[in-house]
Formats: structure tokens, sequence, C-alpha cells
């Protein structure tokens, strides 16, 4: 319910209604006069706020400035990280013998090039052509089967998370080009859990692209809500010689630039950040949510080379469910970290309609392509 008090914050905020030029500057005057500079300037802070508050494009506009802001046409890259946000693969279902459903899943590995923020190429390594590789989705107890087939220029093993044997645990055997390996286990513990390519050194192999999500429900299901997957990842630009074209399955010039790698030793920091892999996508393509939609995140975090990523949105708290092995939050807050190769379920809702960011706390990744805007309706 909207108390008196609100509805006086909110005319100031969206700048509606008769006069309200005349009410902000007779609060300046009065913050001035009464709290001194830092309230006066908190008040210019809610103007300039007012100004964009209700339109995603204005938003969109006002970030024009900063690099790698552009929008990419998501037929270059063959994937689109709005599409990545809902695309959870089941796998061919069907039921073995003793009664287990068993889910199949083909994963080809291939070199290509793609774009991560406009004009900028990055010489990828992926599962079925997707940068993060596709999101796996079990019930706990499902038995799982992968036919990986390695069809790119090197070596690679598939690496899952979650409770098996050592034996298909993908860290021994190497699958060299033109080959393939079966890996099979039962989908525990429910989750959020990460596979991952396993080729030394991780930061020219998995680093490239081979990275992905394999979730496991529980066997009662999570409550209703609209479900997201999102990936913080960032990516290294090479410095010279990149310029396959974007969208091509491009062994040669990955070949040049793994081996280039090689020689200089691994890169040690992120050009380039995003959420599912193209820098600002969501601040030019605001993700659209329901007012009060029950809003459910799987949130991972593959990003190398950096000790934390985290996000942060605003407007609301998250229920945090780390690792997602619990059905009961760990915490509440609006801002989480993650270490690499951590991940999160994340649960909230917005009471009001409006735009409402989300960002890394570390502002220099924000402003090298990880922010996005929940347009809220
Ligand atoms: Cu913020």
């Amino acid at each position: 319910m909207m108390t008196k008090r609100s509805r006086v914050s909110r005319r100031i905020f969206l700048g509606g209604g008769i006069g309200v030029a005349g009410l902000a500057s007779n609060l300046l005057a009065l913050s001035a006069d009464s709290k001194g500079a830092y309230a006066s300037s908190a008040i210019s802070n809610m103007l300039d706020i007012t100004d964009i508050s209700n339109n995603a494009s204005a938003i969109a506009a006002s970030f024009a400035g900063l690099p790698f802001m552009g929008t990419i046409d998501p037929k270059v890259n063959g994937f689109d990280p709005m599409a990545i946000l809902t695309a959870f693969d089941v796998g061919k279902v069907s039921k073995l013998p003793s009664g287990q459903t068993l889910r199949e899943y083909t994963f080809t590995a291939i070199n290509k090039t793609i774009l991560v923020a406009p004009d900028k190429p990055f010489a990828a390594l992926a599962y079925n052509g997707l940068v993060p590789g596709p999101t796996l989705r079990a019930t706990q107890g499902d038995h799982i089967r992968i036919t990986f087939i390695n069809r790119s220029d090197t070596a690679h093993s598939m690496h899952f998370n979650g409770i098996h044997a050592g034996s298909v645990d993908g860290l021994i055997e190497s699958v060299a080009p033109g080959t393939q390996m079966v890996y099979e286990f039962d989908a525990q513990p429910f989750g959020l859990h990460l596979y991952q390519g396993f080729t030394l050194p991780l930061t020219t192999h998995m680093f490239k692209g081979l990275y992905g999500t394999f979730i496991v429900d529980p066997p009662q299901p999570r409550p209703q809500a609209l479900e997201l997957f999102m990936t913080l990842n960032g990516f290294v630009l090479a410095s010279d010689g990149q310029n396959a074209k974007p969208g091509s399955s491009s062994a040669t010039a990955s070949s040049s630039k793994l081996s280039q790698d090689a020689n200089n030793g691994p890169p040690d920091s992120n050009n380039v950040y995003a959420v599912n892999t193209v820098a600002y996508h969501f601040i030019k393509n605001p993700i659209a949510i329901p007012v009060n939609k029950l809003v459910r995140v799987y949130l991972v975090n593959v990003t190398e080379f950096d000790a934390l990523n985290s996000f942060h949105v605003h407007g609301t708290l998250l229920n945090i469910y780390r690792t997602g092995t619990s059905l009961q939050p760990d915490e509440t807050n609006n801002t989480i970290m993650l270490a690499p190769g951590q991940r999160a379920i994340l649960e909230f809702s917005f009471k009001t309609a409006g735009q409402y960011m989300f960002h890394a706390y570390q502002g220099e990744y924000a402003d090298l392509g990880y922010m996005g805007i929940f347009d809220v309706k």
C-alpha cells in the first residue's frame, strides 16, 4: 500500500504534476539552509534520476559514450544473450529399464570467432557454437549421458561439477580433435553446477568459452517463477592479428592466438565484461519483468583473471541460495560476491514499475560492459 509520504517522494522522482521545478527549488533552498551542501547535492541527484527514470531507451542513450556500447545482431554470433536467459536444455528424454529418467545430450566443440562487443572479435572455443555452452536441466536422480565430439583444433575433455565417479570426471583422458567420448553419471545433488573443458593451460582452453551450466532441480520443484539464466564472463581481446570474420569457424585464427598465448604466457586481465557474453546487451535490450512477479536468476561466475565478480541490483533485495543446494536462503542482500566458479540462485521481485539496473559492484567491470536493466511493467 502506498503511504502519503511515498506518494510525495514518487512525485518528485517522476517529475510529473504541476510546479515540480518550483517544488524542487524550494526543496533545494530548504535543504541548503537546513542541512548544508550534502543534502542539496542529494536532491540534485534525485532530479537527475527524474529525467530518465521512466524510459529505458533514455537510459541506454545516457550510457552511449561508454566503450563497447552498441548493438550486435545475434545472427552474427549465432546466439542471442536474451534467448540464453530462458534456454534450458532438457535433452532427449527417455526411460531406462529401471524406470530412471535418461537425458541424452550431444556436445560438439568447435573453434568459432564471436563478437563480444561491436567490432571486438574473440577467437572462442565453443560447445555447439554457443558461449556459454547449453544450459543443461535435469531433476535430481536422472541419468545423464553426454556424447562429446571434438571438432576443434586442440584436445579437450569435459568435466562436470556434482557427485560422480572419478572415471567420468574428465580430468585424466583427453579427447583428441576428430574423436569423441561418452560421459555418464547421475544428476546429484540438486543445485547449480558448472561444466567445463579441461585441458592445460585452462586460460587458453576453458576460458576461451568451453564452459556452461548444469542445473539440477530438487525432487519437489521450486515455486513457479520467471526463471532467467545469467553467466558472468569476461574476455581478453587479442592485441593483434585476431581478425577472423565473426561467426566463422576459424581454426586458423584460433590456433595462432593459442600459440601466441602459449609463447607469451597467460593473459592477465579482461578487456570486456558481460552477462551472457555480449557487453551491455541488457542495456540495449532491457529484460522485461512483470510487477510483483517472482524472478529466479540462476547466476554463475566464470570470469577468469579477477578474484571476484558480483551481481548488484537496484530497487529490491535478493534471497540468495548459494550453489542452489538448499531450499532455504543463506542471506538477503542486494549484492552478492562470487569467486571464479561460484554460483548462486537469486530470488526477487519488484513492487513498482520502472527501470532497475543490475551491474557489477566493481566499477571497472561495469565500465567495460557489465551493466543491464530490468524493465518492470
Ligand atoms: Cu548500482
